[in-house]
């Protein structure tokens, strides 16, 4: 396979249980790395945990547990949860594994080598809870920007020549203008770059849970640089033996949220400019969720399980209702009301129905076989698939922008039409008057089905298959190069009685009774 595409999602800290935010960042991997997979593309889709540092430490600590057997425990629940949402990752890493630690402490040697590093001792504030170093002028009465506590830090520190890689960035920003998105991100760092980087401090010495600085075992590294070299890990940087750097390095896309864009778009970049290693393509940072318009958080009692809102919903309803509810980048707000709105109305109404009404009609009135291709086709008909036709290259240009609710968007626009169409065809009436035609629109409408379904498939795999199934599109027929009119419907007998796959949300009794 030529074509090649390498994505990552941020690695979590095991600090707490999967909530919504971490579902949210490796979805929107998943659709992507699915639809590059259907697009023909070979994909490496990376995920995993971020298991070093103070924070994890002393999560550890509060639950009177060793680092290594709390990091095991909380670890398994970030892969479990990546089963229960159907992510499609090709690898997950750990920072505890060998092979991590083995590449990061080859990094530092390169570093070290090439000048980049040198000693010294770091005074100043730094916030466990982002894991991040704050220069005076950014405290804000006593915390950090992002509002996390900050505590005063003297210890010796190696610390990383950034500020040497100021003007090198911004020549990078200036010459890839899409390097990093949304735009409005995008213009943030180039201002914070702007303004002056200093020296990064690099390792620490007040405690011991990291991965240790060769020939300095006082100091551990500073758990970003341990956790970006992550990406490089996972591709066998540094290991003659693996093919893989060669394929996918530079990473096609680093997904990230917002609050850990600087770390992505300025130090990583910096980290491998040193390296003289080519840099990822692109860094896009997503928006964050409130919930009922409440910020999230533990304190509030308001943190949104993903499994649990997958059990209620459904999963590709949960799905679907995160990528199509909010423009990715924005920050967005989870309500009950929004989320019933969305499985009521676009799934069970606009594209439950439709596939609904047009394939109980097929199997009712068409001996229960999709209708053969027509010799002819009306203006109105034409103007329908070549609608649906045009979709895949619409799509293509939004997933490459990460503008999923876009792609969503216009897919729905033409379910609208193709639902207008029965409505304007009547194929129920046609059955008496003129059943060759009945035929022919239910042909149109099934292979209107067949092109929207396929592209839905990397929002919702599981209902897509079972509608492919219905329309008995064989597996191996699955993918985007069968979006085009050579590929179209054939008569085929339908495997099954056509079931409804997009329920209605069901209102729980006592809220019937209100
Ligand atoms: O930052 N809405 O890990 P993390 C949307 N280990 N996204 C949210 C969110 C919310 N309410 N809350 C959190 C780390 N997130 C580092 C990454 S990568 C080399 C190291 C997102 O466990 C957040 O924006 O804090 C980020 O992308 C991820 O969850 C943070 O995970």
């Amino acid at each position: 396979m030529s074509k090649s595409y390498y994505l990552t999602s941020p690695i979590y800290y095991v600090n707490d249980k999967p909530h919504i935010g971490h579902a949210y960042t490796t979805l929107a991997c998943d659709v992507l790395a699915r639809f590059k997979r259907l697009d023909g593309y070979a994909v490496k889709f990376l995920t995993g945990t971020d298991e070093h540092g103070q924070k994890v430490e002393k999560s550890a600590a509060d639950n009177n547990m060793p680092p290594q057997k709390f990091t095991d425990e909380v670890s398994q629940n970030f892969r479990d949860l990546t089963a229960q949402l159907n992510f499609s990752n090709d690898d997950f890493i750990r920072t505890t594994e060998p092979r991590h630690k083995t590449t990061c402490q080859h990094i530092w040697q390169q570093l070290i080598d090439a000048g980049h590093i040198y000693l010294d001792s770091y005074k100043g504030w730094y916030a466990v809870r982002d894991e991040a170093y704050y220069a005076e002028s950014e405290i804000i009465d006593g915390k950090a920007p992002s509002g996390a506590s900050v505590e005063w830090v003297e210890e010796p520190s190696y610390f990383f020549r950034l500020s040497a890689f100021g003007d090198k960035l911004l020549a990078h920003y200036e010459q890839n203008p899409n390097f990093i998105g949304p735009t409005s991100r995008r213009n943030e760092v180039v201002s914070f770059v702007k303004s002056g980087l200093h020296d990064l401090s690099v390792s620490r010495t007040s405690f011991s849970w990291g991965v240790p600085v060769p020939n300095d075992e006082n100091h551990v590294m500073y758990v970003w640089l341990d956790a970006l070299t992550n990406y490089l890990t996972a591709v066998g940087y540094g290991d003659d033996k693996n093919a893989d750097y060669a394929q996918f390095w530079p990473a096609d896309l680093h997904m990230v949220g917002k609050d850990i864009l600087r770390f992505h778009a300025i130090y990583w970049p910096a980290f491998l400019m040193a390296l003289n290693v080519p840099l990822p393509k692109r860094v896009y940072a997503h928006g964050w969720w409130t919930n009922e318009g409440q910020k999230i958080s533990k304190s509030l009692g308001n943190v949104i399980d993903p499994v649990e809102l997958a059990k209620i919903y459904g999963l590709d309803q949960m799905r679907y209702f995160l990528l199509r509810e909010v423009p990715f980048g924005n920050d967005g707000d989870f309500s009950h009301s929004a989320m019933t709105q969305r499985m009521n109305g676009d799934l069970a109404n606009d594209l439950g129905n439709l596939c609904q009404r047009v394939l109980s009609m097929v199997w009712k009135n068409c001996t229960e076989t999709i209708p053969p291709k027509p010799d002819t086709f009306t203006k109105a008909d034409e103007a329908l698939l070549a609608r649906a036709y045009a979709l895949l290259d619409a799509c293509r240009k939004e997933y490459d922008a990460q503008q999923f609710h876009t792609a969503l968007k216009t897919i729905w626009e033409v379910i609208a039409d193709a639902n207008r169409y029965v409505d304007e065809m009547a194929p129920w009436a046609l059955r008496k008057t003129d059943a060759e035609r009945m035929a022919d629109v239910l042909w149109v409408l099934c292979e209107v089905i067949r092109v929207v379904v396929i592209l839905l498939q990397p929002v919702m795999p599981q209902s897509c298959a079972k509608l492919l199934e219905q329309l008995a599109v064989a597996e191996d027929a699955r993918g985007f190069d069968n979006l085009t009119p050579a590929h179209a419907l054939t008569a085929a007998k339908m495997p099954t009685k056509p079931e409804p796959i997009f329920p209605r949300y069901i209102q729980e009794e006592e809220e019937q009774n209100d």
